[in-house]
């Protein structure tokens, strides 16, 4: 029986060798050490052994057993994690097809600024005009009361094309534009990009404006409801600052003022951005000048009209200092704001 052991020992081993698949390792548990199995029928063999056989036997069948289950752990295992990676290689997903990490962006600072600028006209009645990039003389200067030989006009300041044309520097154009096509009352703004020979910490050759135009007969408009949309609409976008109004000169304006907002960074007690006044300009605005009511054939009106620089509002209201950072499409300045 001893030497029969031994031979079943030998087949064993060759077996595990064999062994490809879970199934087959299954089966040859059943073969072996199963109900029927062949060293479960040596174990039930034992019975009918002599005593002093039976001991020797019973060792070795147990140490066979032992052996047979350690090989069998074994085994299993190493199927098991084949079969494991098989598995994965066949289920991978790519999981560059569904990127749900998109960078996301509350769009570019000037965009943000502008959409808030607009809110607020858009709540206050007013309707949002837009016109040509490239401009007539007459629209952009003319009409404007900028007559002919006028220093705003210089080669220096303006992009000229050939035949007079140009590229808007403001986007007053728009309003002219606006009182030649529609009748009273006239309640718009206007905001688009614009176009200046400029290049600095603080100037771009484009930049953006809002300019505002509001026209109704004759003593309806007054310079009263000018300085009130003001100052509520710059308290909207800046908070809680002082306002003030400047005397000033704009060519289409008659009176003109520059409006000034107590210093954003040092609330007023001033400091370098400010210039050490505690107020910073940021809007300029008037009583439309009656040239250009007879330019485009308006009577007996009387309105208002104000304009700003958006990148300078950005500027104030995110704390850039260089205003070219807002067009260098750098993505690590444009995730910050
Ligand atoms: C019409 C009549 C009048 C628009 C105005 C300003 C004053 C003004 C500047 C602000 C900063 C331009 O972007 S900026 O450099 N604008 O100070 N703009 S009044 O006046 C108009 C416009 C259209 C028909």
């Amino acid at each position: 029986m001893l030497v029969e052991i031994e031979k079943l020992e030998q087949e064993i081993q060759q077996d595990f060798h064999n062994i490809k698949t879970t199934e087959q390792l299954e089966n040859l548990r059943v073969q072996i050490v199963g109900k029927k199995g062949k060293l479960t029928a040596y174990f039930s063999a034992l019975r009918d052994l002599e005593p002093e056989n039976k001991k020797q036997v019973a060792q070795k069948l147990n140490v066979l057993k032992n052996h047979f289950e350690s090989l069998y752990e074994d085994k299993k295992q190493t199927l098991d994690a084949a079969k494991l990676s098989a598995q994965l290689e066949q289920e991978y997903i790519d999981v560059s097809l569904f990127n749900t990490l998109k960078p996301q962006s509350l769009g570019h600072p000037i965009a943000q600024v502008l959409d808030k600028i607009v809110d607020y006209f858009i709540n206050m009645n007013f309707s949002i005009q837009s016109g040509p990039l490239i401009e007539d003389d007459f629209h952009n200067f003319e009409a404007l009361n900028l007559p002919k030989f006028h220093p705003a006009r210089d080669m220096q300041d303006t992009f000229y094309f050939k035949d007079s044309l140009l590229l808007r520097t403001h986007t007053s154009p728009v309003q002219i534009r606006t009182m030649e096509t529609h009748s009273l009352p006239i309640r718009v703004i206007a905001p688009g990009n614009v176009f200046r020979r400029d290049y600095d910490l603080t100037h771009s050759p484009m930049f953006h404006q809002v300019e505002g135009l509001v026209v109704d007969e004759m003593g309806k408009i007054s310079f009263a409801n000018l300085k009130f949309i003001l100052e509520d609409f710059l308290r909207y976008i800046f908070g809680d600052v002082r306002v003030r109004f400047r005397a000033s000169f704009f060519p289409f304006t008659e009176p003109s003022a520059e409006v000034d907002i107590s210093c954003v960074f040092c609330k007023g007690n001033g400091c370098r951005v400010c210039s050490h006044t505690g107020w910073l300009e940021v809007l300029g605005c008037g009583v439309v000048h009656s040239n250009v009511f007879k330019a485009v054939g308006y009577e007996n009106v009387s309105g208002y009209a104000f304009g700003l620089g958006v990148e300078r509002f950005a500027m104030l209201l995110h704390r850039v200092n260089d205003l070219r950072s807002f067009f260098e499409t750098d993505l690590r300045v444009l995730e910050q704001f």
